[in-house]
């Protein structure tokens, strides 16, 4: 699989994450890294999730950069040439999903140039980064998520506000329209996050349409079809230094003793 990573740099630290992180990290720029199939979406990310579960790190990918994420992707990272020393990786700390909930960072593209890290449950720990930008226009799972976080805040434990955006149209397509995801979370008959086997249903079906029946509604590619515009976004948010190509070698999982 190969992912575009999309560097979301740390605006300002929730509580619990700058309690930890107090002076550990040097002057390195802190970067939540994503890992997206859908560069050209970036547009419409209204915030990003974590498992709450799941343990992140703060891996120092040379003098200047750190990025957040799973240690098995920092793994695989240190083995693609992202990291200053090749097959070396450098933890700077260790933190927990729930600590960095309620973190504000740069989404790249977004027209919310800042969001905020908000918690999913179905975030695998063995796929991508373990972090997940969010775009409820175009993705089943993060609308379904969000609107789950909307109606019960205090259950999730997040400040309502940190769930405010509404969601951007990127694209339309002739059976969607507009708002791909929303579309189809309504005639699945879909209530939460928890409906997962229909929430797989729907992402395959906005795959598809998505890619190869939609067109840009916004952004510097307007117009044009998203088959056309997406490694155009992704080139160039990697040439900006936004972004960085990480591929997962398929079917082979690198795993470390939990
Ligand atoms: C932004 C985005 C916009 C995504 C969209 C999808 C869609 P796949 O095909 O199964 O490999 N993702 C990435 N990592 C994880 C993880 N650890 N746990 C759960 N979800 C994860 O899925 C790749 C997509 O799943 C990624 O692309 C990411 O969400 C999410 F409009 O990034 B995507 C119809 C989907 N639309």
């Amino acid at each position: 699989q190969e992912y575009t990573a999309i560097k979301m740099e740390v605006v300002e630290w929730s509580e619990a994450a700058a309690k930890e992180i107090d002076h550990k990290i040097g002057g390195r720029k802190i970067y939540l890294v994503a890992a997206t199939l859908r560069p050209e979406t970036m547009y419409g990310q209204t915030n990003c999730f974590v498992g709450t579960t799941l343990k992140y790190g703060i891996f120092a990918a040379n003098e200047h950069e750190a990025y957040v994420c799973t240690y098995r992707a920092a793994r695989n990272m240190a083995f693609q040439g992202i990291f200053e020393v090749r097959g070396q990786v450098h933890q700077v700390l260790e933190l927990e999903g729930s600590q960095i909930v309620g973190t504000k960072i740069k989404a790249p593209l977004s027209v919310y140039p800042e969001v905020y890290v908000l918690p999913m449950d179905n975030v695998l720990a063995t796929k991508g980064t373990g972090v997940v930008t969010s775009v409820p226009s175009d993705s089943p799972d993060d609308y379904a998520t969000l609107m789950d976080l909307r109606k019960k805040a205090e259950y999730y434990k997040i400040d309502p506000k940190w769930a405010a955006p509404e969601p951007v149209s990127v694209l339309s397509t002739p059976t969607y329209g507009d708002m791909t995801a929303p579309a189809l979370v309504k005639k699945l008959k879909i209530a939460s996050q928890k409906d997962t086997k229909q929430l797989a249903e729907a992402k395959e079906l906005a795959y598809k349409e998505g890619f190869y029946n939609g067109t840009m509604t916004i952004g510097e590619y307007k117009g044009e079809p998203v088959q056309d515009v997406k490694p155009k976004v992704r080139a160039s948010l990697i040439e900006k230094g936004e972004a960085f190509a990480y591929a997962e070698p398929e079917g082979l999982v690198i795993s470390r003793s939990a």
